[in-house]
């Protein structure tokens, strides 16, 4: 039997133990379950949910749910879950096939799930339009897009980075918003984060789809930006956050296929109003 934390537990039966050290290959162990209880589901989530985002030093840090073990528990986290989703243990390893155990009294039997395909990297993630030119006191909606063409994403963390002192993220009244901030796409419906920072000018926005996929190209949520004052002529940055621990990733199968991205320019400025020449 070989187990691990946070994975689900291999067995391997009828071996024969020939000495006293003996290496047995029991297979990839799945990823996902953090409370340890020989199935992926719910209760996995809600603890991944509670520590999402968290790292390595944060006292809210949860090493149950840091399923890749890379000290943060993020969207490839998530889509770990999501892929092994309602899968449960121990798993028999018979002549290199996993067979699944069905013990008494199990709900009906749950699929493996498609093998990943290989990660393409040719995901990208935008804002739309890239560029909006509005007034100050107008609020401009922009989208952050996915384009995954036929490559499955079951997970998506959007880290937005705008200047505080150009635009702030509202509701659609104007109100300005931290939580609930931004508007949810429809085709990622599970939300870890929905958040907007308007004195530092931060977007988080996380998402995910349990023991699903989606593919081509799909709306990740809405954000409403009011603008508060006029820009320079080449408008003012809205740019996608890279570094850790704010990484904008687009994952499946826990391992990133993210290619590309493109970010976006909101030009505040005054209208002006030309004469009209009556002839
Ligand atoms: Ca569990
Ligand atoms: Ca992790």
């Amino acid at each position: 039997m070989a187990t691990k934390l946070h994975a689900l537990a291999n067995k391997r039966p009828n071996v024969a133990i020939t000495g006293a050290a003996q290496a047995v290959d029991a297979g990839t162990l799945l990823e996902g379950d953090a409370n340890a209880d020989g199935i992926i589901n719910i209760k996995d989530f809600s603890l991944l949910s509670k520590a999402y985002g968290q790292y390595c030093g944060l006292a809210e840090y949860d090493r149950r749910v840091d399923l890749n073990d890379d000290c943060i528990t993020n969207i490839k986290d998530f889509s770990l879950l999501s892929t092994n989703y309602l899968r449960f243990g121990p798993i028999v390893q018979t002549m290199g096939n996993a067979v699944q155990i069905m013990p008494q009294d199990t709900p009906k039997p749950v699929e493996p799930p498609a093998p990943a395909i290989a990660a393409l990297s040719t995901v990208s993630i935008s804002l739309m339009p890239a560029s909006a030119t509005v007034a100050p006191g107008a609020i401009v909606t922009v989208a952050i897009t996915v384009a995954a063409g036929a490559q499955p994403v079951n997970g998506v963390d959007a880290f937005l980075n705008f200047d505080p002192a150009y635009l702030s993220v509202v509701d659609a009244v104007g109100h300005p918003v931290s939580q609930t901030a931004l508007l949810p796409g429809a085709a990622l419906s599970t939300i870890m984060v929905n958040r907007a920072d308007n004195l530092t000018g931060s977007i988080d926005y996380s998402a995910g789809l349990l023991g699903s996929a989606v593919t081509g190209d799909f709306t990740l949520a809405t954000i409403r930006f009011q603008a508060k004052s006029a820009t320079p002529p080449e408008g003012t940055p809205v740019t996608f956050n890279l570094v850790f621990p704010r990484t904008t990733d687009v994952v499946y199968g826990g391992d990133s296929v993210l290619g590309g991205r493109q970010d976006g320019a909101i030009m505040v400025r005054r209208r002006h109003y030309l004469p009209v020449i009556v002839r």
